[in-house]
């Protein structure tokens, strides 16, 4: 019998990712998306959309108990990840009670629905090194005590307690992957990665003639997120729930980001970027930077893209995502 994932965010970058790995591993999955997504998937699934007919996709709501527990006792999974949450640290702040109520209510629904109706189901749940925010030590480990700067991070940290409660009280096989920033060519375009990759793209194509950004000092530690869902489906398959940090273990800033993206196109940076203000954060994580050697020594789990290879690889796609008026992946 082939085994079930269930994938809470299937339609994120990296829910796209971890259903393309998980089918390749002979997996039935299972996906929840809004309802609005299954109604709209040129827009919405656009990630998904070479899966569609592999794939089983349940329309629910992480602001709804019922609806997910009515997905799980449908699918009653083998293996759940739980990917789904507002995610853009950014809006976090625009809107701290929205973000903040989804993403914590939303994680003790998955938590309660499989405890009552698949209590043998092992869950994922995607920390963040957003939870170090402020750090305390350099580079981070699973050690590393919390400090949030962002209500995106307070939830992470009320999520990641509550997947240790749900270990610790239930005897639920629930663990976190404490997962670094991860980007590709599926990140979405609100984050800065994406945000610099494209605009690289249009002004290389003169769509475009500047591109604003916010604190280019910030420094993050950043990995492809195809080397992320594997560390996810490994940390399932030990024989005892765990949490780990899955990073590169280097750090660069959002500055050199930039030179390597329009050094890529043979531009000057300086040339076409301008600070915009608007985009500084209220309380800002500096510097993150993650020590993976757990997960390397408990399941041999490695970064394979190199930062300079990631920065390629996002404006290349985009250019030709841009000439080609719209391959998306
Ligand atoms: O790309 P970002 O928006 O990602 P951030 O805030 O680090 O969060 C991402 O990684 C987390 C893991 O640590 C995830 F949990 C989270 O869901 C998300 O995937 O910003 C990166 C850095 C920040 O310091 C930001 O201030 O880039 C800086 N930045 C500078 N200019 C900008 C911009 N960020 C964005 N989004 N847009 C800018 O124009």
């Amino acid at each position: 019998m082939k085994k079930k994932a269930f994938i809470t965010g299937i339609d994120g970058q990296d829910g796209s990712y971890l259903a393309e790995f998980l089918l390749a591993k002979g997996y039935k999955v299972y996906g929840m998306v809004r309802r609005v997504a299954l109604e709209d998937p040129e827009h919405h699934l656009w990630r998904l959309r070479h899966l569609l007919d592999k794939i089983k996709l349940y329309p629910a709501s992480l602001e709804s108990y019922p609806s997910i527990f009515n997905v799980i006792e449908k699918v009653k999974p083998d293996e759940c990840y739980h990917l789904a949450a507002q995610s853009f640290v950014s809006y976090s702040f625009e809107d701290e009670f929205s973000t903040i109520n989804t993403n914590i209510n939303g994680t003790h629904f998955v938590l309660s629905a499989i405890k009552e109706k698949a209590p043998k189901c092992k869950i994922y749940f995607a920390a963040s090194s957003e939870m170090f925010g402020q750090v305390r030590e350099t580079p981070q480990t699973e050690n590393t005590p919390f400090h949030p700067r962002s209500p995106y991070g307070i939830s992470k940290v009320a999520g990641f307690d509550l997947t240790r409660n749900y270990r610790e009280a239930y005897g639920l096989f629930a663990l976190s992957g404490i997962l670094f920033n991860h980007e590709s060519p599926r990140r979405g375009f609100e984050f800065v990665t994406r945000k610099i990759s494209y605009g690289v793209a249009e002004i290389k194509l003169g769509l475009s003639k500047k591109l604003a950004v916010g604190n280019i000092y910030a420094k993050r530690d950043w990995g492809f997120a195809g080397d992320y869902v594997r560390a996810m489906w490994m940390m399932l398959q030990q024989d005892r729930p765990d949490d780990y940090v899955i990073a590169t273990g280097e750090t660069h800033s959002v500055k050199e980001f930039l030179e390597l993206a329009f050094g890529h196109v043979g531009l000057d940076w300086k040339k076409f970027v301008v600070i915009d203000k608007t985009f500084y954060r209220p309380s800002e994580v500096h510097l993150l930077k993650g020590d993976y050697s757990k997960a390397r020594r408990k399941f041999g789990w490695r970064p394979s893209v190199k930062f300079k290879d990631l920065v390629k690889m996002m404006v290349d796609h985009d250019l030709l995502r841009l000439k080609n008026k719209g391959a998306d992946i």
